[in-house]
């Protein structure tokens, strides 16, 4: 098994946080993608969506997502368990995860990519695409950041970490959703004052790549 990677990109930090979480001693290859590599046939062939991560098996299949990476690796090393324990916190970790995913992370992702001059020509992740940059798509974005972040404070208000007292998937989606809002500058203000205190405890986590 190998896991495709690409040391600045957000999503395969993601997964390589979740494995370090895990100590799981998995080979890493690095694929430049800001070079193009991902477009070459031999990547084409195993991931025609051009994004890192995805995950090789030794049967040849490759995995894409890095939720769905994360889930295969949490069915093969259970311990310790980052995606729930029973049905119900399974549930409330999908929950959360999905939130952040959806509501905060992918928005924030897309204001980037719609403002940083790296990102023109690159709008749609792993397409080589004419359509323009947005200033509207940013500022969108930004926006919906900021009502995820209010919720997310009032969440976390009442719990040490998003889905609970135990650290799991969602708090690492959390993470890197910060990480990726403050490249466009949006830092968290001291209002949200519970967001803070988790995220400055995620970010000193050994497992954080550095
Ligand atoms: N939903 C995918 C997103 C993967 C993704 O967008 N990866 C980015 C790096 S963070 C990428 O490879 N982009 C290639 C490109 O921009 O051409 C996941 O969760 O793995």
């Amino acid at each position: 098994m190998k896991l495709y990677s690409f040391a600045p990109a957000t999503n395969a930090q993601r997964v390589l946080m979740f494995v370090a979480e895990k100590e799981i001693d998995l080979p890493v290859v690095e694929v430049n993608v800001r070079e193009g590599a991902l477009f070459e046939p031999s990547y084409l062939a195993m991931n025609p969506f051009s994004v890192v991560p995805f995950l090789e098996l030794d049967d040849g299949t490759c995995i894409g997502e890095s939720v769905a990476i994360c889930r295969y690796l949490e069915e093969l090393y259970p311990n310790p368990p980052l995606c729930g324990v029973t049905a119900k916190d399974r549930a409330l970790v999908e929950m959360w995860n999905r939130r952040i995913e959806i509501d905060g992370f992918m928005p924030v992702v897309h204001a980037l990519r719609n403002v940083s001059p790296g990102f023109k020509g690159r709008v749609v992740p792993g397409t080589r695409t004419e359509l323009p940059q947005s200033g509207a798509i940013t500022e969108r974005g930004k926006a919906q950041f900021g009502i995820l972040i209010d919720r997310l404070d009032g969440q976390l208000r009442q719990n040490a970490f998003v889905a609970g007292e135990r650290f799991t998937i969602a708090d690492i989606t959390g993470y890197f959703m910060v990480e990726t809002a403050r490249r466009i500058d949006l830092d968290l203000s001291e209002h949200y004052s519970n967001v803070l205190r988790w995220y400055n405890t995620v970010a000193s986590r050994a497992s954080v790549p550095r």
